[in-house]
Parts: C-alpha cells; sequence; structure tokens
C-alpha cells in the first residue's frame, strides 16, 4: 500500500505544475520563450522522480517539468530557466525551459539537455556504461545510495522519438552489455502533429521486444498508484540486476505541444475530449478522497500551491537578466595543459613511425590512467585496429578496457558524453574519416554545445581518434578530409600531427584535456611509407613528454629575409612543402600548424609579417575550406606587410577522390603543384 504522504506530496506538486501551466498561459507576453509544460503527464514524472537516489542519473525531456518538481526542483528555480534569467541554475539563461542540467549534493545528476528528440539516448546509455565500467575497476568514483545501492540512470523521452535511428544504436548497445539503465517513454499518442498511427506500426514497448535482455513493462502513466508501484519495482529491479528496461507509460497530452504550437491548430475536439478523460488530475484527488483525505485538504493543497506558484512568478520575473558580457564564458573548460614540458627527444631514444607513437601514447596514458578506457570499430582484441594502431592494448590492459563495438559511429560519439559525466575517460575511434558523419550529429548536437549550455558544468573529456588523409588509390570512401567540417563546430578542438613527436605529444594533450578532441591521424604518414615522408618518423619522446593544443612549428626557417615566402600548412602538406623548398633553397619557411583548433595565430601572423608572403597549403578540396577561411584572416590581420596576395593551394574540387592513382594525383596537390604555387608568389 502507498503510504498517504507519498500521495499527498504528489498531489502537491500535480497541483504546482497545473498552477504554472496556467500562470505561463495567461502571461503569454512575459513568457516569450518557447516552453512545453507537463499537462497530462505529471503522474509517471512524479512517480519516477520520487523513486531516485542522489548517486543516480536522470536525463529528462523538455516535457518533464513535473518530474524535475519531483526531484526537488522549485517553481522558481524552473521559471528562471522559463524567462532565460541570470540566475537560471541550470544554464544561466541559454536553454530553454525544463532542459536542465545538475551537479550538486541531493538530487541525481543531469547531464546536458539537447532538445533533439530522441538524441540523449546515446550519451544517457553511456553513463550508463560509465557507472558498469566504475563498478567494474571498483572505482571511488562510483557514488553509491545512504546504504550501498547501486545507482541507476533513467532516460526519458517521448513516444514520436522512439523512431529515431541513434535510439536503436543505443538500445542494441544496452542489452549488449546489460547496462543499469531504464528507458521511460511517455506515450501520448503525438509527435507534434504526427499521429502514432501516422509514424509507427509499433509502440515502444513492442519495438523493444527486437531487443533481447531488454526488460520491459506497459503501464497507464496517468495513474500515480499504478506509476508510482510499477517505477519502484522496475528502478529496484534495474538497481539489483544491473540491465536494462524499457517502460511504456500512456499518458494524455492536455496542453499545447509547446507555446508555440497550440493544440487548437492541429488537434480535434474530439480528440481533446479523449486525452481529458485521462487527466491524471482528477484521478489522484480520486485516490486521495477514497483514502479518507477530506476534500477541503486537498482544496486547501491545490490553494496553496497556486500562491507559491504565483509569489515565486513574480520573484522570477523581478530576477535580473544575463550579463551579456558573459556570452563568451565557458565554450571550453580550461586546460592546465599550457606548456611544452618533458623530453622530446631522450638521449638514445629509438626513431619511431607515427602510428606507433599514437599506439605508445595511448599505453602510457592507460597506464597512468585506470579511468582511460578505449573502444571503437576494430579496435579491441584480434586486430588491434585496422591500422594496428591499437594492437596489443586488449592483451595488455583487458577487455573491459579496451574493446570493439559494433558499427554504431553515432553511439562511439555520443557515448562519450555520457561516459565523461561519470569521470571516466574515454578514447574512441572512429575507423575513417569518411564515416564520421553519422556521428556527426552527436558531435554537434551534444558534445560540443555541452559545456557552454551547461555553464561549464559538463565539459566533456574525450579523445575521439580519426584517421584521415589520401594516399596510394585508398579509393572515395577512405581518402576523405574532414577537417573543415569539424572546424565548423564550435566547443571542439581539432588536432593534425605531421610526425611522430609530435603525435605522442599532442595525444598526450588531448587526453589531459577536459574538453572534446578530435585527433586526425594522416594513414599515409602513419608508416611513413609515402616517398618524402621519411621525416614522419622520429625519436620517440619520452613518457613525460606533452605537447599543448595550439602551438605550431617551424618545421624549415627562411635564410633569404629579402625574397622569401612563408608556406603554413599541416598534415600531408608539410610534406609536399619540404620536397618544393628544396628547389628554392633558403626562401621557403613552413609552419606546421599542429592544432587547427585552437589555430597558433601568432606564430601565423608573425611568419608572414616577416616574410610578406604567404601559401596556405591544404589537401581538402579548397573551395570554402579551413586553408581558404585562414587565408582571409591572414590577408586582414598582414595586409599592411604583405608583398603578394595571400595564396591558397588544395585539392581540386570534386566530391570525392577517385580511386585511380593517377587520378588520385590528379586532385590532390603535389610537389610540382606547390612549387608552382611558391614561385608566382616569389615573383611578386
Ligand atoms: C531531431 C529532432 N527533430 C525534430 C524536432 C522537432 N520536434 C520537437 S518536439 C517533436 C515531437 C516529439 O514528440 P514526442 O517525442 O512524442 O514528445 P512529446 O512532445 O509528444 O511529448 C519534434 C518533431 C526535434 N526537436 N529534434
Amino acid at each position: 500500500m502507498i503510504h498517504p504522504d507519498i500521495l499527498l506530496k504528489a498531489w502537491r506538486l500535480m497541483c504546482t505544475a497545473q498552477s504554472m501551466a496556467a500562470t505561463y498561459e495567461s502571461n503569454r507576453p512575459v513568457c516569450k520563450y518557447v516552453h512545453s509544460t507537463s499537462r497530462g503527464h505529471e503522474a509517471i514524472q512524479l512517480a519516477t522522480a520520487f523513486q531516485l537516489l542522489p548517486c543516480d542519473y536522470v536525463s529528462p525531456y523538455y516535457r518533464d517539468e513535473s518530474l524535475l518538481l519531483g526531484l526537488g526542483f522549485t517553481p522558481y528555480q524552473l521559471m528562471l530557466q522559463l524567462l532565460a534569467k541570470a540566475d537560471d541554475i541550470f544554464t544561466g539563461g541559454r536553454e530553454y525551459y525544463a532542459h536542465p542540467n545538475y551537479r550538486g549534493a541531493g538530487k541525481p545528476t543531469i547531464i546536458h539537455q539537447s532538445s533533439a528528440t530522441g538524441m540523449q539516448v546515446i550519451p544517457t546509455t553511456g553513463i550508463a556504461q560509465g557507472l558498469q565500467y566504475l563498478h567494474t575497476i571498483n572505482s571511488e568514483k562510483l557514488r553509491k545510495g545512504p546504504t550501498g545501492e547501486l545507482p541507476v540512470v533513467v532516460c526519458s523521452l517521448g513516444d514520436a522519438s522512439i523512431t529515431e535511428g541513434e535510439v536503436s544504436e543505443a538500445f542494441q548497445f544496452a542489452v549488449l552489455k546489460k547496462l543499469p539503465v531504464i528507458y521511460l517513454v511517455q506515450d501520448n499518442n503525438w509527435g507534434i502533429s504526427v499521429s502514432a498511427e501516422e509514424a509507427r506500426v509499433m509502440d515502444a514497448y513492442d519495438y523493444a521486444a527486437g531487443f533481447p535482455g531488454m526488460e520491459r513493462v506497459r503501464i497507464d502513466g496517468s495513474n500515480f498508484e499504478e506509476s508510482y508501484n510499477s517505477m519502484r519495482r522496475v528502478v529496484q529491479y534495474v538497481r539489483q540486476h544491473r540491465t536494462p528496461y524499457l517502460v511504456q507509460a500512456k499518458v494524455p497530452l492536455l496542453n499545447h505541444h509547446t507555446s508555440g504550437v497550440r493544440k487548437e491548430f492541429y488537434r480535434s475536439e474530439a480528440d481533446l475530449a479523449q486525452h481529458a478523460i485521462d487527466d491524471p488530475h482528477p484521478k489522484l484527488r480520486q485516490r486521495l478522497l477514497s483514502a479518507g483525505i477530506p476534500e477541503q485538504q486537498l482544496q486547501q493543497i491545490e490553494q496553496e500551491a497556486a500562491e507559491a506558484v504565483a509569489q515565486q512568478f513574480q520573484q522570477a520575473v523581478q530576477a535580473p537578466e544575463p550579463d551579456a558580457a558573459t556570452v563568451l564564458h565557458h565554450v571550453f573548460a580550461p586546460t592546465h595543459i599550457t606548456e611544452e614540458k618533458g623530453r622530446r627527444t631522450p638521449p638514445n631514444g629509438e626513431k619511431i613511425i607515427m602510428v606507433d607513437a599514437a599506439l605508445y601514447a595511448i599505453r602510457e596514458i592507460m597506464e597512468e590512467y585506470p579511468e582511460a578506457v578505449l573502444y571503437g570499430q576494430d579496435v579491441g582484441r584480434r586486430l588491434g585496429g585496422v591500422f594496428r594502431e591499437a594492437a596489443t592494448l586488449a592483451e595488455q590492459f583487458g577487455d573491459h578496457r579496451v574493446f570493439n563495438t559494433a558499427i554504431q559511429e553515432a553511439y562511439i560519439i555520443g557515448s562519450t558524453a555520457g561516459m565523461s559525466a561519470t569521470g571516466v575517460k574515454p578514447i574512441v575511434e572512429v575507423q575513417f574519416a569518411d564515416y564520421i558523419y553519422p556521428g556527426f550529429n552527436q558531435l554537434v548536437t551534444e558534445l560540443s554545445k555541452s559545456c557552454y549550455l551547461s555553464v561549464g558544468k559538463f565539459p566533456i573529456q574525450t579523445v575521439i581518434r580519426v584517421p584521415v588523409g589520401a594516399y596510394g588509390g585508398g579509393g572515395p570512401y577512405h581518402s576523405g578530409s574532414v577537417e573543415t567540417t569539424l572546424l565548423s563546430i564550435k566547443g571542439i578542438k581539432v588536432a593534425y600531427p605531421s610526425n611522430a613527436a609530435d603525435m605522442k605529444g599532442l595525444m598526450k594533450a588531448a587526453f589531459l584535456d577536459p574538453n572534446p578532441v578530435v585527433m586526425l591521424e594522416h594513414k599515409g604518414l602513419y608508416w611513413s611509407k609515402v616517398p618524402g615522408t621519411e621525416d614522419a618518423k622520429t625519436i620517440e619522446p619520452a613518457r613525460d613528454y606533452v605537447l599543448p593544443l595550439g602551438k605550431a612549428r617551424v618545421v624549415k626557417a627562411a635564410s633569404d629575409r629579402l625574397n622569401a615566402c612563408c608556406v603554413i600548412t599541416y598534415g600531408m602538406g608539410v610534406y609536399w612543402a619540404l620536397s618544393a623548398a628544396n628547389y628554392l633553397p633558403g626562401q621557403v619557411e613552413i609552419i606546421d600548424l599542429r592544432t587547427l583548433f585552437p589555430l597558433d595565430e601568432a606564430l601565423v601572423f608573425d611568419t608572414v609579417k616577416k616574410l610578406g608572403k604567404c601559401l596556405v597549403l591544404t589537401e581538402e578540396q579548397q573551395n570554402n575550406s579551413f586553408a581558404e577561411a585562414l587565408a582571409g584572416r591572414i590577408s586582414k590581420t598582414c595586409f599592411q606587410w604583405l608583398d603578394a596576395p595571400v595564396e591558397i593551394l588544395g585539392a581540386l574540387n570534386v566530391p570525392a577522390i577517385p580511386m585511380n592513382i593517377h587520378l588520385e594525383q590528379a586532385v590532390l596537390p603535389d610537389r610540382t603543384k606547390v612549387l608552382t604555387a611558391i614561385k608566382t608568389l616569389l615573383a611578386y
């Protein structure tokens, strides 16, 4: 039997949510930012919140206002976000209503919430993956409940979100690894104006049957008592049995989809009347009355809730707006790796190839940090990466730390958001740059925005290794360059080493950086097999060597100060430039950027100002590339010092690198093309 105090608590909060919805509706000019309310969904949301412990994690979706009230957030706190005020504890006025994120005492942790329907399922499943790992290694970072309870993760979403493809990647991973995650699907039959009948042949409960090992239950989410009892059973089960569970909760939708997309636009009277039958509010009232709670007490609670909401709304309206000067804060979390340190060229050091530099860096990282894990396609035992870039790591560190994943780039990238929130430090790999696109959404939607929109609470510490680049007839889908596309994302860092020493030093810095870092690793440089790339082999830096992101390097200096130019480049471009420079002794200075973001603008601009002539060289197709953008910035900043227009050389503007090696060659820059471009510059 459910205790009457719990029913009364639910009643108070349900009345509060109802009052909030009514208040927002009657103050539409003030509540000008788009928002959704939980009307109709209150019972299942409160029932869920009441089961959770501070050691747990929950990812609410934008309709989970009542869930947040159930966790103990006050209407005032929620309203500060509604009105995008400075004191909004979640996002400082940067995010919509009911997009919380929270890390603090007394409540479950909530990672950054995007508005993209269904996309939170991967990061949230990543939390469960992180908790499972911490449990496996018996880590002190695993927070438990007051009597030693293990944490669970709740991922809440609407029924229409289930049809997103990424949801299936997360489900697959959760059942494969038996993760302690509860998928709470609130089924109101609508996805804005798209009805369930139009969108799918099965509900989430039936869909879950396709994922053996996923426990599942269908409940009436409008009935508080049923919801409470079911959620209590489910949460206890997952706490104990460490296995995924899907709860399909049927609920009515009683308010507008959002304040902007209004119910009268697309819902019939009959549909609204049908939904009203299941209003959880009168149902709970009836239950309380039959439990002997007097009508008068219920009315009094209702009135108190309304008064509290009115008073807190006034207070929120009066609260200050954010200071515009803070708008640039928290794009990244600060890194403590700012200086090049350690022995880059230790005495008696041996020369190594670039792929081994990456491998050795990761080996040393994993030896030092028990929270470091590595996963991706084929990186685990047996192969150790299609380039053997992770060879022997699974054997050395175990399958729980280095393992294969299915072909699911979205999961590989997106899960790191959840992993990182638990304190695990994931290094993941996308097999080829050409296949980063399925994971691109997670990178843009979830990872890149998390630090900024959580005002620094949830930076995502992850390294994403991406073999990249063209050589030797790799063909159209194994030769692509992706840096311009990546660099269009704000909130991630991108490194692009061109030799073994830089690879090792940058990998260490990337790992220690609290933000997402993409390591672009040129396949043509991995083994120095391409003629002219022998210098990509270097002495192996010592274990203590670290090279901060954002420091370029002078690869070759020009001695002829009167008629010289600089080549600003990276990756394979360094070697094309070096071989062209052999024909013009003393006249070419070569800068290897090493990191594309953050960019060492100081060294670039100083060099251009010193020499007056500049070529920006890239392997990417040239039009609208990073190289062109950089050339534009150089032209503007160094205008008075330039003796010639800034030249740019990249690949031809074709959609893909063709496979035939002669065609490939025709598309890519090479020594001859670079030499011609340099000579043109020097002739000015
Ligand atoms: C990836 C993505 N596509 C489209 C949208 C626009 N959108 C916002 S809510 C919504 C419907 C979601 O329905 P459901 O998940 O059932 O939740 P409900 O609003 O019914 O509670 C859509 C299509 C979005 N936010 N994200």
